[in-house]
């Protein structure tokens, strides 16, 4: 979703500022701009599509300036064109980038009209730079007019400020969407994360709900909402490699999927000890907090979503506990009923999105025990407001559609199922399982990612597809989910999943040849089952392709494709059907010819509800 950079130095800006808006491109978004200050003035250059639109518009005129502002925009208010790009101005004279939504921007509208301030797009975004020109009317300084601003707006916001009169300063705000600021020498800089300043600084702060800050080259000074001088702490960035690197790798998406056997070793390093999970890995103090856990509540949207879908089959079987799973959207805006003893999960790569924060927010009104966030991002919104996190440590991601952070959830989840289930009886022969299947992931995740070269034959025969089903039984229904997310999010194939029980209650209808079928199959106790199911799509004349186990007992023929998948244990075999339909989405992507990092109208940090 937009990505926000700005910089104040004594040096020009525009590279700066151009290599943070490709830092940011994997976020989503169908525009770019930049604004930077030359002798009082504003430049301002703004494109339609790639930031390399830009970036080719910038050579040809260049922009110099030590103060400016940059912006990736993600359309919500006025479709994708020049005139909707930001940065957007007002009067000439202030320039401003925001992400988020102003909510109540149809009444600001009316009111600037009626003082005479003319629009020149369909955005919401506007009425800030025209309110704060408006202030500062009655204003002195660039500061106090954004607090007087943002005291106006509703809506969710993080958006960054300057005006052509004064190059020493950019005003920040931020409300909802994540701002950080980065720390130079004799310089300093912000954005909406860390990957867009690690080519200048280390140093980040993470600014706060309400907070305003003016940021200068030697400066930076926050206020909370109140209005009164607040510190906030300033941390070296924990980001160990240059996750905007694609090496040897044609995509990030690839580049992630191959990256799973480390980032699952990683996440488990130092977490397990004597063949049982440490509470440590959830938090400090999460020995306490998890005693007398009874149930739990998950919340999260997308991919994560999916994870937790896999967790509540895991959670009721194993740790004896009963779990819901809602999508945050849904939950944030209904009635629901809080559980004695109970647990609230939010999970989240981002650790920003807008939904699943919400409802943290709600839920801490609603006598929730604890809160525990399955977070990829140190520092973000949802580790700082739960009582515990759990660090996914995967290494950033870039791809939107999520992959190595899929595994790694459910990783996390499979060791919050230990503990929770220690604290509820569950056998040491159970954990003693459980933690050995754990340790097995890595090299079985390797192993399986060998099917490389066996999927990408197999894609060919989905090219021509316009859609596709996905079947799994049990703990598999939601990999069958996450598969048929997948290739819809990459390769725009319209696609289902169904517990495949369910398949005669109505999807029966659609097979025929034209309707791939895709099938999950590990050897556990619901595979006769599958079986039969498998038997009632072969009688209607589908096309299958039935990932299965090697020993399940699957055979080829001309209706059935047969991909045998290296055997597992039960506890890992949701992480380990995952990786083949990673690959099938990603390889029919690549016949499709497709943006597979950055698919049309999708957003890697969905910040707006
Ligand atoms: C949720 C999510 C991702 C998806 C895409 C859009 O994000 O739906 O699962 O791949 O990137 O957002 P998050 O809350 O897990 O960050």
């Amino acid at each position: 979703m937009c990505g926000i950079v700005g910089a104040v130095a004594q040096r020009d800006v525009m590279e700066i500022l151009l290599e943070g808006l490709k830092r940011l491109e994997y976020r989503g978004y169908d525009s770019a701009g930049m604004a930077v200050i030359h002798e009082q003035q504003l430049q301002r250059v703004r494109r339609v599509g790639k930031v390399q639109e830009l970036a080719d518009a910038l050579a040809q005129h260049p922009l110099s300036g030590g103060t400016g502002i940059a912006h990736t925009r993600w359309a919500t208010h006025g479709e994708p064109n020049e005139r909707n790009a930001h940065p957007h101005q007002s009067s000439g004279d202030i320039a401003v980038v925001h992400n988020g939504i102003i909510e109540n921007h149809t009444e600001l509208r009316v009111k600037l009209q009626a003082q005479g301030y003319q629009f020149e797009s369909d955005t919401d975004t506007e009425v800030i730079c025209h309110l704060v020109h408006h202030e500062l009317k009655t204003h002195e300084t660039l500061l106090a007019a954004v607090q007087a601003t943002v005291k106006q707006l509703q809506g969710a916001y993080g958006t960054v400020v300057i005006d052509r009169r004064d190059s020493e300063r950019l005003v920040v705000a931020r409300c909802g969407s994540p701002l950080v600021v980065g720390y130079g020498l004799g310089e300093n800089f912000v954005a909406s994360d860390q990957l867009a300043l690690l080519p200048v600084t280390r140093s980040f702060s993470y600014l706060e709900e309400g907070d305003v800050a003016e940021i200068t080259r030697r400066k930076v000074s926050i206020f909370n909402s109140q209005g009164e001088a607040v510190e906030r702490e300033i941390k070296e960035s924990e980001i160990t490699h240059d996750a905007g690197d694609k090496g040897e790798y044609r995509h990030y998406m690839l580049k992630e999927i191959h990256e799973q056997p480390l980032a699952l070793t990683r996440t488990m390093d130092g977490r397990i000890a004597h063949g049982q999970v440490l509470p440590s890995a959830f938090g400090e103090n999460a020995a306490a907090l998890l005693q007398g856990i009874r149930h739990v509540q998950i919340i999260a949207c997308g991919t994560s979503y999916h994870a937790a879908m896999t967790a509540r089959y895991w959670l009721e079987q194993w740790a004896g506990v009963s779990c819901n799973v809602e999508i945050a959207s849904e939950f944030r805006y209904r009635k629901s009923f809080t559980y004695p003893d109970s647990l609230f999960v939010t999970i989240s790569q981002s650790g920003e999105t807008a939904d699943t924060l919400a409802a943290l927010r709600l839920a801490k009104q609603m006598g929730y025990k604890a809160s525990l966030t399955i977070c990829n991002v140190p520092g973000s919104s949802l580790v700082r407001e739960s009582d515990m996190a759990y660090m996914m440590k995967a290494g950033a991601e870039i791809g939107v559609a999520s992959t190595k952070a899929f595994t790694v959830q459910l990783a996390g989840l499979l060791m919050l199922t230990a503990v929770i289930g220690r604290y509820n009886g569950m056998s040491a022969d159970t954990e003693a399982a459980m933690v050995h299947s754990l340790q097995s992931l890595p090299a079985k995740v390797e192993q399986t990612l060998g099917l490389d070269e066996a999927i990408a034959d197999l894609a060919e025969d989905f090219a021509d597809k316009s859609h596709a089903l996905f079947l799994g039984r049990g703990d598999q229904y939601p990999i069958a989910m996450e598969g048929a997310l997948k290739l819809k999010e990459i390769s725009y194939i319209h696609a289902e999943a169904y517990a495949s029980g369910e398949l005669k209650h109505g999807p029966l209808a659609l097979i025929d040849a034209d309707m791939p079928v895709i099938v999950v199959a590990p050897n556990n106790e619901l595979l006769e089952k599958l079986k039969s199911n498998v038997e009632e799509v072969r009688a209607r004349g589908g096309l299958m392709y039935v990932f299965a186990d090697v020993d399940a007992a699957f055979q080829s023929d001309d209706s059935m494709t047969v991909i045998p998948v290296p055997h597992c244990d039960e506890f890992i075999a949701p992480l380990i059907y995952t990786l083949p339909l990673q690959l099938l989405s990603y390889h029919v992507a690549l016949i499709k010819g497709t943006d597979v990092d950055q698919p049309r109208n999708l957003a890697k940090s969905v910040t707006v509800e």
